[in-house]
C-alpha cells in the first residue's frame, strides 16, 4: 500500500465515521473509495433560487433517509437543460446522484402538491445569515482585519499575511458532501502544491470553518493531515463564532445549521498582497490553476516576469471581474 492509498482510505473511514455518528448509517459506503459507484437518491423539494449561470439550483428538501436531513441546499445541476420550465417555489421531485467525489442533480420535475403543510415545514428552522449588499466588501477594497485561531491555538490575524496573496475559503469538517467543503479542501492542496512552486513564500491559504463550536483547533489540524496541508503556508481556523460570522457577511457567503449539518454555499476570496480584495469565486467551479493565474497577475503585474504557461491573462479580455 503506497502512502496515497492509505490516505484515501483513512478520509473514506474518517467521512464513513462522521457520516454514521452525526446524520446516518450509510449502508456500503465503507472503505472502497475511487472512483467508486454512483448512488442515487429520489428527493422531494421545494426550489427557492435557480442559478443558470452557475448552474445550481437551491431546494430546500425533505429527509433524504440514510443520507441527509431536511435542509435547503444549493445543488449543482450539469445539464442545463433541466433547468427548462422550473421556476422559483416550485414543489418538485429530483434525483440526487452521490459519488465519492461528487454530487448532482441529474433528474428534476415539477410534481403536483398533495400536502402542502410537508412542503411548508420544509427547512423552516433555517436561521439564514442574510447578507446585506451593502456589508460586503467589494472588489479592490480593503478587508477589514479580523482575529482568528488555528490549527495549533495560534491566534492569527488578517494583517499577519500583509505583502503575501491570501486565498481565504470556508469549510466545516464534518460536511458530508463531496463537491462542496471537501472539494475546496481538496482545490486548496492542488493550489498548495501550485503555490509553493511559483511563489514560495508569497501566499497565504486560509480554511476558515463554519462550525467554530465542533471544529477546535485539534479537530482542524487532524483535518489539516487528511488533506497533507503544510501549514506553514495553508492555515485552519476557527475562533469566535460572531468573528467568523462577521467574516462570512463581508464575502455574502451564507450559512445556517439545519438538521444536524450545516446548510451553505461557498466562497473563496483572494485579497492581494495590500489587504485589498482582489477577486471572489461564489461557487465550487473555479480551478486551482485558474487561481494560480489570478495570484500570478496580483505578484508579477508585469506578466514577462511570469512563467510561461501563467502568461495569459485569467480572465480573457482584461481585468479580473467578479465570478
Ligand atoms: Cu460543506
Amino acid at each position: 500500500m503506497n502512502a496515497k492509498w492509505i490516505l484515501a482510505l483513512l478520509s473514506a473511514l474518517t467521512l464513513t465515521a462522521v457520516l454514521c455518528g452525526v446524520v446516518f448509517q450509510r449502508p456500503g459506503a465503507a472503505a472502497h473509495a475511487p472512483p467508486g459507484p454512483t448512488q442515487t437518491f429520489q428527493v422531494r423539494g421545494q426550489i427557492r433560487d435557480l442559478d443558470i449561470s452557475n448552474q445550481v439550483i437551491r431546494i430546500a428538501h425533505e429527509e433524504i433517509p440514510d443520507y441527509m436531513p431536511a435542509m435547503t441546499m444549493p445543488l449543482p445541476v450539469k445539464d442545463p437543460a433541466l433547468f427548462n420550465g422550473l421556476s422559483k417555489g416550485d414543489t418538485v421531485q429530483f434525483e440526487l446522484a452521490v459519488t465519492k467525489d461528487d454530487s448532482w442533480i441529474s433528474h428534476i420535475q415539477r410534481v403536483r402538491l398533495e400536502d402542502p403543510a410537508a412542503v411548508a415545514n420544509l427547512a423552516t428552522n433555517a436561521d439564514y445569515i442574510r447578507t446585506n449588499e451593502t456589508e460586503r466588501v467589494q472588489i479592490g477594497e480593503a478587508v477589514p482585519d479580523f482575529k482568528l485561531v488555528d490549527q495549533d491555538g495560534k491566534e492569527i490575524r488578517l494583517r499577519d499575511f500583509r505583502g503575501r496573496a491570501v486565498v481565504l475559503t470556508f469549510i466545516y469538517t464534518r460536511c458530508p458532501l463531496p463537491n462542496f467543503c471537501p472539494l475546496m479542501s481538496k482545490n486548496f492542496a492542488d493550489l498548495e502544491r501550485r503555490l509553493s512552486k511559483e511563489f514560495p513564500d508569497q501566499y497565504q491559504l486560509l480554511s476558515i470553518t463554519m462550525d467554530p463550536t465542533f471544529d477546535r483547533p485539534a479537530v482542524l489540524k487532524e483535518y489539516a493531515a487528511r488533506y497533507e496541508a503544510n501549514t506553514k503556508h495553508w492555515s485552519f481556523a476557527t475562533g469566535d463564532p460572531q468573528q467568523i460570522q462577521s467574516i462570512a457577511r463581508l464575502t455574502g457567503l451564507y450559512y445556517a445549521w439545519e438538521g444536524g449539518l450545516i446548510s451553505h454555499d461557498l466562497r473563496t476570496v483572494l485579497i492581494g498582497p495590500d489587504g485589498r480584495l482582489a477577486q471572489v469565486w461564489k461557487s465550487n467551479v473555479w480551478t486551482p490553476y485558474e487561481v494560480q493565474r489570478f495570484v500570478a497577475e496580483l505578484l508579477l503585474p508585469d506578466k514577462k516576469n511570469r512563467p510561461a504557461q501563467l502568461r495569459s491573462p485569467a480572465v480573457p479580455n482584461g481585468r479580473p471581474k467578479p465570478a
